[in-house]
């Protein structure tokens, strides 16, 4: 039975994963490169780490441990730029209604967002409250498609992984939730987000009880 939902952020209740995009173009057209939208859905929900290196592949150029660090705060500077002016208005449609539902009907709910500006983003929308625990890429050791962040969200909400229902947009997040043995709802189509257990465009397709019903 399930009794608690896990939460990705970016892409599933807020849309900065547009922000992301941006800010990592800036930093792969300064490195003399570029990338596309569709060699970005392999950043999503991989760790700023790990996606700058991903980027240094595609780019092809060379730097030193020192400049790859500058590239990091650079990146982060910039997206916070775009992040500073989000509001309670800003999350994606249906999300904010489908979290206060949830509530009401008395379901955990973490947070299991890669990013390390999480707690930021949730403050900036006034969600902070409605989350009984968050685990973000500052509580993790290993990145997803690692299951990590969403094994400790089922943890702090004092459930088995099987208890819990993953929300994510991401192709790593989606394999990180099938491989911790929670059910997968994915957020986007089967074609580029494979492996979920149910697929919806947004949170406001459906319902938290309709879900229930359906799992
Ligand atoms: P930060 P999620 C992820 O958040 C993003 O999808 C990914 O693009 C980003 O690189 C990662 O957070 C780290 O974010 O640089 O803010 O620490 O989708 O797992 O909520
Ligand atoms: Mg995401």
């Amino acid at each position: 039975m399930i009794k608690g939902f896990l939460f990705d952020l970016d892409g599933v209740i807020v849309d900065t994963a547009v922000f992301h995009f941006q800010a990592w173009r800036r930093i792969a057209q300064k490195l003399g490169g570029d990338f596309t939208e569709v060699q970005n859905e392999q950043l999503k929900g991989v760790s700023r780490v790990d996606s700058l290196k991903t980027i240094m592949k595609w780019t092809g150029a060379t730097i030193s441990d020192e400049e790859f660090q500058a590239l990091m705060e650079l990146k982060n500077e910039w997206y916070l730029e775009l992040v500073i002016q989000l509001s309670a208005k800003d999350g994606l449609p249906g999300a904010v209604d489908f979290l206060h539902q949830a509530k009401a009907q008395g379901i955990g709910i973490a947070l299991g967002s890669a990013s390390k500006n999480a707690p930021l983003i949730l403050d900036k929308m006034n969600l902070l409250p409605l989350f009984d625990a968050i685990i973000d890429g500052n509580n993790v050791v290993n990145g997803k498609p690692h299951p990590e962040v969403f094994l400790k969200g089922a943890e702090a909400l004092g459930l088995a992984p099987a208890e819990c229902i993953v929300f994510e947009d991401s192709i790593a997040g989606v394999q990180a939730a099938k491989s911790g043995g929670m059910t997968c709802v994915g957020i986007g189509t089967p074609d580029i987000l494979g492996g979920a257990d149910l697929y919806f465009n947004a949170l406001g397709e459906t319902s938290p009880e309709e879900l229930l019903r359906a799992l």
